[in-house]
């Protein structure tokens, strides 16, 4: 990961409290993200020192995963153009903000990842190691 921008305040839109967000903060300083993609369908693996996630979806069918706070959701994900996805999640159970991430690849091949919670947009760019 390149850089980060906005992640605490995700965190803090989110609800999450002070001493959780100062943990996932550090943990999520260092991520290790490894995507394989086979046509529609892809399979992203971030792990970090507290939380290793993986999921597995095909673009346009709904699939079950968490919001970045753990909680379950399904999400819908589609192509924005041939180099983006968008993603709606909507919570299984439960109320908060409206939260959303897109993955991008950007003209520099790097991996562009926005989380959206509410108004508020988290920014992390990756290049591929
Ligand atoms: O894909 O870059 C990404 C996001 C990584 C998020 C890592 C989160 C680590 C820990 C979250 C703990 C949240 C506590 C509420």
């Amino acid at each position: 990961m390149k850089s980060s921008e906005n992640f605490e305040e995700l965190l803090k839109a989110l609800g999450v409290n002070v001493f959780l967000r100062k943990i996932a903060v550090a943990a999520a300083s260092r991520p290790s993200v490894e995507i394989e993609q086979q046509g529609e369908t892809l399979s992203i693996q971030t792990s970090t020192s507290v939380r290793t996630t993986h999921v597995t979806f095909t673009v346009g069918q709904t699939f079950n995963e968490a919001t970045v706070d753990g909680r379950p959701c399904t999400s819908f994900p589609i192509w924005d153009n041939d180099r983006k996805i968008t993603c709606e999640q909507t919570l299984l159970k439960g109320e908060g903000p409206r939260t959303s991430w897109t993955r991008e690849l950007n003209d520099n091949g790097e991996l562009v990842l926005t989380m959206n919670a509410g108004d508020v947009v988290c920014t992390r760019i990756y290049e591929r190691e």
